[in-house]
């Protein structure tokens, strides 16, 4: 629900994104915590020329989306926004104490444990498709994701969330598992393929992807 007023939180998001839309920018998982808090906000859009100029390098160090900015604040790193958007509005956390760090870990477990072999994947297919090791090295970090997915699906067996009730941790966990798409991965543990599945039919979650696709429809004058 991105809106005007002087209120509502700013984030930054890709002008064009080159997923074209897909919700795989990591503005999208900002704009699916603040559609499930119920939080109105504003989104400045930004060409990859203006993520390294000094405005907005004054927020964001490394020159990347998203950021985050409200009165007297500005955060930057997804992880650290969810977090913050969790904490301040009931619905992304238990209340109880100790359910309420087993959310945070699952939260760490998707950016630290989850990520980073699914980042791999994308730098192989992206940046090293023409080297001549390519074709030895991908079964080699499949296998790697394959490891961590069948650690995951194993927790979650036929639950419907990590940890009781949805949670910012599942939120984190299915915006790092969305980036397996094409891949195929995903499918071959059938708990995880429904666990996603369920993630992206809540309609706050639906309502990001709407708002995140809208802007590269709209760049690209359809
Ligand atoms: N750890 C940071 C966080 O979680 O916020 C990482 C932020 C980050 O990687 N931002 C990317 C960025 O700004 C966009 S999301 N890149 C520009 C730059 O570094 O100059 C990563 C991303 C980009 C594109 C796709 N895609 O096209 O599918 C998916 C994800």
């Amino acid at each position: 629900m991105p809106k005007t007023t002087n209120t509502s939180p700013t984030i930054t998001a890709f002008e064009r994104s080159p997923d074209r839309g897909r919700g795989l920018a990591r503005d999208m998982r900002v704009r699916w915590a603040l559609e499930e808090v119920g939080q109105p906000y504003e989104v400045r859009l930004l060409s990859f020329s203006d993520m390294k100029q000094p405005a907005h390098l004054a927020i964001h160090p490394f020159g990347q989306i998203p950021t985050y900015e409200e009165d007297g604040l500005a955060l930057f790193e997804s992880g650290a926004i969810v977090l913050h958007l969790a904490e301040r509005h009931a619905g992304l956390l238990p209340e109880n104490a100790n359910a309420r760090a087993r959310a945070i870990s699952w939260m760490f477990a998707a950016l630290s444990t989850i990520e980073p072999p699914i980042l791999d994947r994308t730098t192989a297919v992206i940046l090293e498709r023409d080297r001549d090791w390519h074709e030895q090295r991908l079964p080699l970090v499949d296998d790697r994701i394959r490891t961590r997915l069948a650690e995951l699906s194993n927790h979650l067996c036929d639950a419907d969330w990590l940890d009781g009730s949805f949670s910012a941790g599942d939120l984190m966990m299915i915006s790092v598992l969305l980036r397996l798409g094409a891949s195929g991965l995903l499918d071959e543990y059938p708990n995880l393929a429904a666990y996603v599945a369920r993630g992206q039919a809540r309609p706050a979650f639906k309502r990001a992807f709407d708002a995140q696709l809208a802007v590269f429809m709209a760049a690209s004058g359809r």
